[in-house]
């Protein structure tokens, strides 16, 4: 099996975007690949956050990723921080990563502009300890979103500059790219993301989903009930694609261009058809936070034992590629 390695960062609630556009994906690949994930801590200090929040974030990542499939029969899952080898190597990888490279980054610019009283160095070198992450392990295969797609040809960079001056030792990674590639958040322009307020989180309730459907953003053109709208550049439609069935989508987008359905009752289906698949996540997730908490810690240090040990392996042969004294 080859072996595959993505990561999320703690940063918030774990969202749509997430789910429809990585750890849905994760669940699939796990079958057929030898899997490792990882929650990036040392990723998510690069920009402002509670400390005292941070332990409980994590923790509560790692319940939802275990609720939406992810478990002890199908990959590992570890915290970054539990296994230091990450952030050695990225020490070493960002010998082999050009400064103009890291500077083109987009989500380097877009991460600056958001954070512009804390543009600090973690937050520019970020793609290399997510190279550092990749390579760590020798992963072949990294699932991500269109947003990671730079990062990740950047690492596939690094990796061969590492390779060419010290031997052969990093497999190149290949991306698997996802179906869903860029989930739109409710302001229906940006991707969903957790630091800007646009997303339905997996963790919540119904009433608070329907909440956030409420206000979402539908296709403009329809300023009363009256008009009729189009389906194909309708954000609302596009989450119908992920979670109602085929013949109820050919309905909807028929009745919404003939204007017999309105934008509500549109966003009140789309918000059962949710509920139908996430509801059972959000179920189990509050049984892992809660009275099975302790089998989340065990999967945690389980999968960090086995982590550490390919990770001290690969820090062994890249000391010795670099002719460090021992
Ligand atoms: N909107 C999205 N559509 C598709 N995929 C997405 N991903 C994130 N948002 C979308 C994918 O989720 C994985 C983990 O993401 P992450 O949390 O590590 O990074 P992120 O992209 O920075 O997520 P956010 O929500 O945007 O976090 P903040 O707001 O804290 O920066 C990745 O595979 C990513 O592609």
């Amino acid at each position: 099996m080859r072996r595959l390695f993505s990561g999320i960062q703690p940063t918030g609630d774990i969202h749509l975007g997430n789910y429809l556009g990585a750890i849905a994906n994760w669940v699939e690949l796990a079958r057929t690949h030898e899997a490792f994930f990882c929650i990036v801590d040392y990723h998510a200090i690069t920009i402002d956050y509670e400390p005292p929040e941070m332990a409980t974030r994590v923790g509560r990542s790692a319940a939802m990723l275990m609720a939406a499939g992810l478990g002890p029969g199908n990959c590992r899952l570890f915290v970054q921080s539990a296994v230091p080898e990450h952030t050695e190597l990225a020490w070493v990888l960002a010998s082999c990563t050009a400064y103009g490279a890291l500077g083109r980054m987009t989500q380097f610019k877009d991460k600056s502009a958001q954070h512009q009283d804390n543009v600090n160095a973690g937050l520019f070198t970020y793609p290399v300890l997510q190279t550092a992450d990749i390579a760590l392990y020798k992963a072949q295969v990294v699932p991500v979103g269109e947003d990671q797609e730079q990062h990740l040809e950047l690492a596939r960079e690094v990796l061969r500059r590492f390779n060419a001056r010290f031997g052969e030792t990093f497999p190149e990674p290949l991306s698997a790219r996802t179906p869903a590639a860029r989930v739109l958040g409710l302001d229906g322009h940006a991707k969903m993301s957790k630091s800007l307020d646009n997303h339905i989180a997996l963790a919540h309730e119904p009433e608070e989903v329907r909440r956030r459907l409420r206000g979402a953003y539908t296709d403009p053109a329809r300023l009363t009930r009256k008009d009729p709208g189009n389906p194909d550049i309708c954000n609302i439609y596009s989450f119908h694609g992920f979670f109602s069935p085929p013949e109820v989508r050919q309905r909807i987008a028929r009745e919404c261009r003939d204007a017999t359905i309105g934008c509500a009752d549109c966003k009140l289906l789309v918000a059962d058809a949710m509920e139908a698949r996430l509801g059972p996540i959000r179920a189990r997730y509050h049984e892992l936070v809660g009275p099975r908490s302790a089998e989340v810690g065990e999967f945690l240090r389980a999968s960090a034992e086995e982590a550490r040990s390919i990770a001290r392996a690969t820090m062994d042969e890249v000391r010795s590629r670099l002719g460090l004294f021992r």
